[in-house]
Order: structure tokens, then C-alpha cells, then sequence
């Protein structure tokens, strides 16, 4: 039939199971200030119409253990957008209920970094406690994944130092890695050569932020800005 319902079952066909019930998520739906105006589904957030997609709050983790390695991890085949990317720790979306909505010292962010900390990676949420992450800033960037798919996000950077135990959750991420700062240049020049693609996002930190950051690890008070929003 020619109705919009064909259209919808078509793309649920190809997708993993397990990512396609997550795109009834409710996501945060903000305004270009970060402001909280209403929810939607994760469905509805990454649909591109007419070349953009809805703009939703985000978070970016980048975990360092003790020796100031970051830890990254690649997508697994299975995600709907970036499929087999390398990327950061740790991505993903506050949910818009209660616990995760929280503005003040950016808990609601903090607590749904905690939870998709456990969910992707297996990570107890005793080794990633909401008050142990450093919250650095915001930035605002819009991507598409493919033609159906793509991000426009308000996304949140936290730093976490400490080190974890990792059970990484099979139908998210299919290999994680620390890499030291010394050799990160070589480690993405590794992956451009085995033609393996970085998400968008951390693409654009790692070229602007991440060397500053990364080198001031214990000073990072300096570079917090939450007042400022990064447009990319
Ligand atoms: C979305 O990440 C968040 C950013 C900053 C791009 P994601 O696609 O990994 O989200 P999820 O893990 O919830 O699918
Ligand atoms: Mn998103």
C-alpha cells in the first residue's frame, strides 16, 4: 500500500531490535539557549525532515584512568546512527523525566551520565557518581548520520577521572581501548588507515578542545564555561 504506515515498517525491518524500542525514549527537546520546551521521542529527535532534525539535550563523557588514558569505544553494527564509528567514552541522552530534567549544577545530566555509563559500558554507577564528573561545557552542532538519520544537539562535555571496571554491553559498543595521550594522533591514524570513521562529534572535540583539556586534566576548573554555548 501507499499509505505512511509502509514507510515506517520498511525501516523497522532493518533495524536491530534492541535500538529500534529505544527510539521510544523521550528525549529533551530545548531552544538554541538550552531551554527545557518540552519532550520527544528519540525517534522523532534523529528522523532528518526537510535536512534537519529536532534539537535535543545531550552528554559526552570522556573517562580518564589513573595514568590520564582516555577510554573510547566503537559503535557496534547494530546502532541506528553511526554504526561501527569510533567515538568518546560515552554518548547519549537525558531522559525527560524527573531525575534526568534537573538544571541545577546540571544534575539531570549527571545522573543520566551515570546511567548509560552502566548501561553501555557495564561500568557500577559506584565508580561514576553524578558529583564526580567535571561538567566543562556546551556545544551545539547538527550532523547527519545517513539519509533517513542525523543529530542536532545541545551536548554537554563531562570529564570523569578514576578507574572502572568494564563490561562492555555487546548490542552497544564492539571495542573499547584506552589510549595515552602521546600516542592519540597515531591512534587516529590508525583508524584512517583500516578506513574506520569517528562520529562527528568527537571528531570536531578532538580537533578543538581535547588537547587543551587533556592536557590540563588537574586544572580543569580553568576551561569550565557554562556560560557560553560552542556553536559548531
Ligand atoms: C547521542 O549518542 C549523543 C551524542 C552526544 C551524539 P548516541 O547515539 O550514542 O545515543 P544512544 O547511545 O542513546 O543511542
Ligand atoms: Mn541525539
Amino acid at each position: 500500500t501507499s499509505c505512511g504506515l509502509s514507510k515506517q515498517i520498511n525501516y523497522a525491518e532493518d533495524i536491530d531490535p534492541q535500538q529500534f524500542a529505544l527510539l521510544d525514549e523521550p528525549c529533551i527537546l530545548v531552544d538554541e539557549n538550552d531551554t527545557n520546551i518540552g519532550s520527544a521521542s528519540k525517534r522523532d529527535c534523529h528522523l532528518m525532515q526537510d535536512g534537519s532534525s529536532l534539537l535535543h539535550r545531550a552528554f559526552s563523557v570522556f573517562l580518564f584512568n589513573s595514568s590520564g588514558e582516555l577510554l573510547v569505544h566503537r559503535r557496534s553494527d547494530a546502532k541506528i546512527t553511526f554504526p561501527g564509528h569510533y567515538t568518546n567514552t560515552c554518548c547519549s541522552h537525558p531522559l525527560h523525566i524527573p531525575r534526568e530534567t534537573i538544571e541545577e549544577n546540571a544534575w539531570g545530566i549527571r545522573n543520566a551520565a551515570q546511567r548509560r555509563l552502566e548501561f553501555e559500558l557495564g561500568i557500577p554507577p559506584d565508580q561514576a557518581k553524578p558529583e564526580a564528573f567535571t561538567y566543562l561545557t556546551r556545544i551545539h552542532y547538527a550532523s547527519p548520520s545517513d539519509g533517513m538519520w542525523g543529530e542536532h544537539e545541545m551536548d554537554y562535555i563531562l570529564f570523569l577521572k578514576g578507574d572502572v571496571s568494564l563490561h562492555p554491553n555487546e548490542n552497544e559498543v564492539q571495542d573499547v581501548r584506552y589510549v595515552k595521550r602521546e600516542n592519540f594522533d597515531n591512534f587516529l591514524c590508525g583508524l584512517r588507515e583500516s578506513r574506520i570513521p569517528l562520529t562527528p562529534w568527537f571528531h570536531l572535540i578532538a580537533q578543538k578542545f581535547l588537547p587543551l583539556w587533556w592536557k590540563n586534566l588537574d586544572n580543569l576548573d580553568k576551561y569550565t564555561d557554562h556560560h557560553q554555548i560552542h556553536r559548531m
